[in-house]
């Protein structure tokens, strides 16, 4: 074992502010705006010339997928450029023209850049070249490749059992990629593989598994065209999925209406306004939101239940506002459900919901006429510890309307990362699944492990108990985007060996092992080939399509190597000769890696052939109502009980959300257009009532304390923005407030962290 003397890093950054200034909200998403914005951001980092070619190539047929949110592609892109806002800015941020190279190390020690924002981190540019960071140093070195690699096999070779070794996937791989990252874990011989997703839409995975028998949603872009409703619900697509504006607004054009409950009145569901129309640029947009109902955080199920409650009223009467025959033929459990609803006072129900009874009752009327209903959400249902019946509550009212496997109707569950859902699909996960490990185990002639491995919370916990000693990562930035980041920081700090496979520099290379391995890669948007002929890969959508992405820019640096080819080098050196894997000719070969996902993998056959051009879509029982894998063969309702949240009189209910500038960790810059908070991410959105009760103002500047198992945490230096937000409730940025979320506290079953309700006081801040 080596020993290190402590470095002295800034596990948190500057905790400093940069000059708010407040604006009205806007009143409309995208428009010529956006257009300017994300040309600004594109033009400043990679040159017009570049950011032009990038941008026309961007979800393309012959193009590449854009690195930013997992929404499909229409089935004819636009010719004028098929992205938004915030795909431009992800690009951008890819394809900087800007380096951090050896002499960017020899610079700058781990200990100097820790004391940057995560702004000024990232900015820094593209990752070129393998560096190590040894014990007992402060500046990270140049290493080869292979010697990078044995470093790896040796730590890991090490170790008393696999299970003392983690890797984390982040969800921009490939299916190439992932498969063969999941294939060399097990084969390594630990189910030890934490994802994003365990931070994301795990709680939906479970909820629909276990109501649906498919972790994911069932609708097809094209059912948008024909839905009579779409509820939105915990979500902010203006900002994080943009391109699903289109979808609505067709939706909206067809004639269909849009609900949405949110605690917040989120601009980009207000209006928006088209860039690729001549009426998004020159005439007021199209109206989205018919009905907000501003929910209180956490109380979703609550709304849900009262919603349900007058349909069924309704329904005593007529009969025909719940689908009589779709619930005899295809669910389980309808008069348990119907029962359980009697227990709740609809009176009680609304006011812990806190939504005005009027907006409910329109609401209803609309519900009970129509039956062609889809429901999308994202993390404001997923991220609270009753995360799985958020979700189950919502295909609850999906059932009774009868709105499953039919045209213009489903679940949605709007995915983050542009792969995560492919990465599942593939085999990243923690769970064991016998039939996988039996395919594998025929096709590669080994016997994969069959204990249940370490999710994202619990591999923490094992490598700050320091039961885990290795970390590898493909993609992501773990320290911000974890929990209680203060206690990750010690998990990630205690490790032997921590390895990131990245394209930019991020905080997770800085808070790190004892020995730290920086593997520069090849990014999405990059021209990807070997022997002078170029490869492609294969991506999912977030509603299972399966398509190929071709990169065509220049790559940052010659010295970069592809993700499956990273992964064949680490397995090729931990295995030398003596496995039954061909992991080189693999690794090298995505045709190859793609032909054996088409015999492991279900509904991957003839992936090669299907893969070109818009790809196809992977099997969904849901579609086909076929529901046989479930008790008794048919969809189940679910009793969910209600959210329970025993808040002191100080205490608030905290949601950690994204700004308009940022993509998950990776800061793109300081404003929250469409909130109108400009220049600033240290702020606490507020309800004015709850300011004047507790004598603050704006701009004030506060500490934020939360205490859960008799542990304070502690979050400083944050300036009071009034805001329109229900009284008890505040919001603010994530990963400037993870400090506060517990790694302990998380969803029941799904593991998520409670990121979205958080208890905490505020008190003044002197600085
Ligand atoms: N530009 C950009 N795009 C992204 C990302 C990004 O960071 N930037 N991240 C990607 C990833 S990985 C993901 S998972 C998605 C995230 O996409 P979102 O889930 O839209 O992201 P959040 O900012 O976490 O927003 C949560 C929304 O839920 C609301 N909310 C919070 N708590 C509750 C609640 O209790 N009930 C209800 N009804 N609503 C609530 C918030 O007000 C907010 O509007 O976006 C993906 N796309
Ligand atoms: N408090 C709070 N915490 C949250 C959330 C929240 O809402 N609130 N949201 C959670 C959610 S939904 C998610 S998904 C997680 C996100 O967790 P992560 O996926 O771990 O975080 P990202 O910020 O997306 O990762 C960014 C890094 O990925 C690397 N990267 C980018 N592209 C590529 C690529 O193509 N290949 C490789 N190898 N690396 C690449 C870059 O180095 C970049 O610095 O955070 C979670 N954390
Ligand atoms: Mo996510």
């Amino acid at each position: 074992m080596s020993t290190s003397k402590k470095r002295n890093i800034s596990v948190l950054g500057p905790e400093t502010f940069t000059g708010i200034k407040l604006q009205e909200p806007a009143e409309y998403a995208a428009g010529i705006p956006a257009v300017k914005v994300a040309l600004q951001h594109a033009f400043k980092e990679m040159g017009v010339v570049k950011a032009v070619s990038g941008l026309f190539q961007m979800n393309q047929k012959d193009g590449f997928d854009c690195p930013g949110c997992a929404w499909p592609d229409p089935k004819k892109p636009s010719k004028l450029g098929e992205y938004c806002e915030n795909g431009a800015k992800a690009l951008a941020e890819e394809a900087t023209n800007k380096r951090v190279d050896k002499d960017f190390f020899a610079k700058y020690s781990v200990e100097e850049l820790s004391n940057w924002s995560d702004y000024q981190i990232g900015k820094s540019g593209r990752l070129t070249e393998p560096m190590v960071l040894k014990p007992d140093s402060i500046h990270y070195q140049p290493i080869s490749w292979e010697e990078a690699y044995e470093l790896i096999a040796q730590k890991l070779h090490e170790l008393e059992t696999p299970d003392e070794a983690v890797f984390y996937t982040s969800g921009r791989s490939s299916n190439e990629a992932a498969f063969l990252y999941g294939l060399f874990v097990r084969a390594f011989g630990t189910n030890n593989m934490p994802d994003c997703s365990n931070m994301c839409h795990e709680s939906s995975g479970v909820a629909l598994s276990e109501t649906l028998g498919i972790g994911k949603g069932s609708v097809k872009l094209e059912d948008f065209d024909q839905a009579e409703i779409v509820m939105v619900i915990g979500q902010n697509p203006g900002t994080n999925h943009p391109r699903m504006l289109s979808a609505l607004q067709k939706c909206k054009e067809n004639g269909g209406k849009v609900i949405s409950i949110n605690p917040l009145e989120e601009a980009g569901l207000i209006r928006f306004k088209n860039p690729q129309q001549i009426k998004g640029v020159f005439k007021s947009g199209t109206f989205l939101t018919d009905i907000h109902l501003q929910v209180k955080i956490n109380q979703d199920v609550t709304l849900l239940k009262v919603i349900q409650k007058k349909l069924a009223a309704l329904d005593k009467n007529t009969k025909d506002v719940f689908d009589h025959q779709f619930i005899e033929t295809y669910t389980n459990g309808y008069n348990e459900l119907m029962e359980d609803l009697e227990r709740y006072s609809e009176k009680e129900l609304i006011e812990l919901c806190g939504v005005e009874e009027s907006f409910i009752n329109e609401t209803v009327q609309l519900l009970a006429g129509k039956s062609k209903i889809i429901i999308c959400w994202a993390m404001g249902l997923t991220q609270h510890k009753n995360g799985v019946n958020n979700i189950k509550e919502c295909v609850n009212l999906l059932l009774l309307k009868g709105s499953l496997g039919k045209p213009g109707a489903g679940t949605c569950p709007v995915r983050g990362h542009s792969n995560v859902q492919g990465d599942r699909t593939v085999g990243i996960m923690h769970h064991v699944s016998p039939a996988l490990n039996e395919l594998i185990q025929k096709t590669f002639g080994f016997t994969p492990p069959d204990k249940e491995g370490l999710d994202t919370v619990r591999a923490i916990e094992a490598m700050n108990k320091g039961e885990a000693k290795v970390f590898i990562a493909l993609g992501g930035n773990f320290l911000s985007a974890a929990s209680d980041t203060k206690y990750t920081a010690e998990a990630l700090q205690n490790c032997e060996l921590t390895v990131n496979i990245s394209t930019k520099l991020n905080r997770t290379h800085l808070v790190a092992g004892k020995t730290s391995l920086i593997l520069p890669t090849l990014g999405r948007s990059e021209l990807d080939q070997k022997n002078g002929k170029p490869r492609y890969f294969t991506v999912e959508n977030s509603m299972g399509r399966v398509h190929q992405s071709k990169g065509m820019l220049q790559p940052a640096s010659d010295n970069l190597i592809s993700e499956p080819e990273i992964i064949g080098g680490i397995a090729n050196a931990y295995f030398k000769e003596g496995h039954p894997v061909p992991w080189k000719e693999l690794s090298q070969n995505y045709e190859l890696i793609r032909e054996k996902i088409g015999i492991v993998i279900k509904g991957f056959e003839d992936v090669n052939a299907k893969s070109k051009g818009s790809g196809f879509y992977l099997p969904n029982n849901v579609r086909d109502l076929d529901f046989s894998k479930l008790p008794g063969g048919k969809a189940q309702f679910s009793c969910c009980d209600l959210p329970e949240h025993i808040l002191k009189e100080d205490e608030l209910l905290l949601m950690t959300i994204r700004s308009h500038d940022q993509f998950n960790t990776t800061i793109y810059g300081l404003d929250d257009r469409y909130r109108g908070v400009y220049n600033e991410r240290r702020i606490v959105l507020m309800n004015e009532k709850d300011m004047h009760e507790r004598k603050l103002n704006k701009y004030d500047i506060i500490n934020m304390t939360s205490l859960y198992d008799d542990k304070k945490r502690k979050a400083t230096n944050f300036l009071i923005v009034p805001y329109n937000i229900p009284r008890g409730n505040i919001a603010a940025y994530f990963p400037e407030t993870n400090v506060l979320v517990p790694y302990n506290h998380f969803a029941d079953k799904s593991n998520t962290p409670i990121s979205k309700s958080i208890k905490v006081t505020l008190e003044p801040a002197f600085v």
